[in-house]
């Protein structure tokens, strides 16, 4: 079964004023549709990073796996390697992490592979999870993603607004979990932290606590901290939080700060690759790995990222960036077939308007705070060609190219200084 054609689509879709350890979300996420085009008229459908620099590595990998069968992973791998690998790479897609070869290759091949992996299922009748060994859940656990957040962007039209309000204290952070929690039925709540000096943010933390007594809290102020800062914070929320997320910048950082704090330490950040995985397991720097397999080299090597957590006794939890339905349909079937997943999954979900997606309405949703697997052949979601073309529009007239969320907040507030270490 050869690939006969790739498409790769940008794609933009509204984004709320969500503020980051960096700055704040633009009007528009960006992200890549892709279209695996193969020759007895099965398409696959991937989805991944959508910013200029991404595009371009998409394009030159689309040209060199064009001809290779859908079922030669290893293949397709291997031509990706050969045409990106080595070369520069920026990683502009927010908070995950330093850049590297490796993490750029998978990178790239990710994107391809949940797109021969949906054409595989397609070609054979079985989802996805299925092809990654069978699903050992039926339903996702995922968590709420609770953003310190502006009313609105500044000077948008009422058309381009959200109906979520600001949040920039506890009473805020606890309304908004609070309409996300009876809207999903999210049974964790994650707190993107970074924004405010720790103390109101463990003032946040607390007041969820006391608004949701028996709901696990995590915090994730994307390494803003230095060392005594975040055994600080560790400290103040003993018994509070079920992990703490990338508290403070790289592997010794984190090693030093998980030798102290009486919660596990969990990251997105400072294990990202390859490489990665000596020096995190061997300093014991974290206890729960955040995977995330748009940069993890696809579903099979994620579930072999698993596999070793396991091995070293080392949570998993997924981590995510702004995405759609594809992704979406992407990480359940993962986590479907993930033996070892010991924490609810991350999603931007909520921040995305309901009707506003590549994907055919109905495939996908949340019961009690957890996506029911679908069971259609591969990844169980179809694409709706109408609104890829809307969401395409949207790209094109937007003007945004890549990520920029410490740029956007220069212009509303210019003299702002990323708080990446700043506490
Ligand atoms: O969307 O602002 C965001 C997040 O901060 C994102 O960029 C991070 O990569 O969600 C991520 C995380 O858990 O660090
Ligand atoms: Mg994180």
């Amino acid at each position: 079964m050869k690939i006969r054609q790739i498409t790769v689509t940008p794609v933009a879709f509204h984004d709320p004023a969500l503020l980051n350890a960096v700055g704040v979300h633009e009007p528009y996420a960006l992200r890549s549709i892709i279209q695996l085009h193969c020759d007895d008229g099965v398409v696959g459908l991937g989805e991944s990073y959508g910013d200029d620099a991404f595009l371009a590595l998409l394009g030159a990998a689309a040209e060199a796996i064009t001809g290779l069968d859908v079922f030669h992973l290893g293949l397709i791998e291997q031509a990706v390697a050969r045409v990106i690998g080595g070369g520069a790479f920026a990683d502009s897609h927010g908070l995950t992490g330093g850049s590297s070869s490796s993490k750029t290759v998978l990178s790239v091949f990710s994107a391809f592979e949940v797109a021969c992996l949906d054409a595989q299922g397609k070609s054979v009748g079985r989802p996805v999870a299925d092809l990654l060994g069978g699903a050992v859940r039926d339903r996702v656990p995922f968590s709420a993603y609770l953003f310190y957040k502006w009313d609105g962007h500044p000077g948008a039209a009422p058309e381009d607004g959200d109906d979520w309000g600001a949040a920039l204290d506890p009473d805020g952070i606890v309304r908004q979990a609070r309409r996300m929690i009876d809207r999903y039925g999210f049974g964790a709540v994650k707190l993107k932290g970074g924004v405010f000096p720790p103390e109101q943010e463990i003032e946040a933390v607390l007041a969820l606590r006391a608004a949701f007594p028996d709901l696990p809290l995590r915090l994730d102020p994307n390494a803003a901290w230095t060392v005594p800062t975040s055994l600080k914070v560790a400290e103040a929320l003993d018994g509070v939080l079920e992990y703490l997320e990338d508290p403070t910048a790289g592997i010794e950082g984190m090693a030093e700060v998980a030798r102290q704090a009486p919660m596990p330490l969990a990251t997105n950040m400072c294990v990202v690759a390859p490489e990665h995985l000596a020096p995190g397991l061997r300093q014991r720097a974290i206890g729960v790995l955040l995977s995330d397999h748009h940069y993890w080299g696809g579903l099979r090597h994620s579930q072999q990222v698993s596999a070793l957590c396991a091995n070293f006794d080392v949570g998993l939890s997924m981590h995510s960036n702004s995405h759609l339905g594809i992704s979406l349909a992407a990480m359940v079937q993962l986590a479907a077939a993930t033996q070892h997943l010991t924490y609810a999954c991350d999603t931007h979900w909520p921040w995305k308007r309901e009707d506003e997606d590549v994907i055919v309405p109905g495939a996908l949703s949340f019961v009690d705070g957890a996506v029911p697997v679908p069971q259609g052949p591969g990844l169980g979601v179809e694409l709706d060609e109408d609104a890829l073309a809307r969401l395409h529009r949207l790209y094109l007239d937007c003007g945004l190219r890549q990520r920029d969320d410490t740029g956007y907040m220069q212009r509303l507030h210019p003299g702002y200084t990323p708080n990446t270490p700043g506490w």
